[in-house]
């Protein structure tokens, strides 16, 4: 960032530099998504990564949310490991959703409830195993 000033009603105006690609794609997706402004995409990004670290910075929150894996089910044993990981951590895990996606892929979709460190440890667990090909998550805080 490169400057900063106060605009109307205490917002910040901030200018700063991206990769054109990076532009170009953003102002592609902030079109798909439907909004009519850059600013309004921005905030919603900026918030969104202020909440992802906010919630990482206070283990003892409360936090509902899910975590995404896709994977090979081929991968040695993943679907056993990925059952084992589920009943360690059944305290946080409140439901799931197995989806057979083609000949090799797996889709789980594991809607998580309870203390931010404790959906953190089953998250950590997950991102190890060999096979993960993509993992995503999603946690709102619900109370402090
Ligand atoms: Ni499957």
């Amino acid at each position: 960032m490169v400057q900063r000033k106060e605009g109307r009603e205490g917002v910040a105006r901030i200018s700063f530099s991206l990769h054109p690609k990076l532009q170009k794609d953003f102002d592609r997706i902030t079109g798909l998504m439907g909004y009519e402004e850059r600013s309004k995409a921005l905030q919603i990004a900026v918030q969104n990564f202020i909440n992802d670290f906010q919630l990482k910075e206070d283990p003892d929150k409360n936090a509902t949310g899910t975590i995404l894996i896709l994977y090979e089910h081929d991968t040695r044993n993943i679907d056993s490991k990925i059952n084992d990981i589920g009943h360690a951590h059944r305290l946080v895990i409140v439901s799931s959703l197995h989806e057979h996606l083609d000949e090799e892929n797996c889709l789980n979709i594991i809607v998580v409830r309870g203390k931010v460190r404790k959906i953190l440890e089953l998250e950590q667990e997950l991102r190890k195993l060999k096979g993960i090909k993509q993992l995503k998550y999603s946690y709102l805080v619900v109370e402090r």
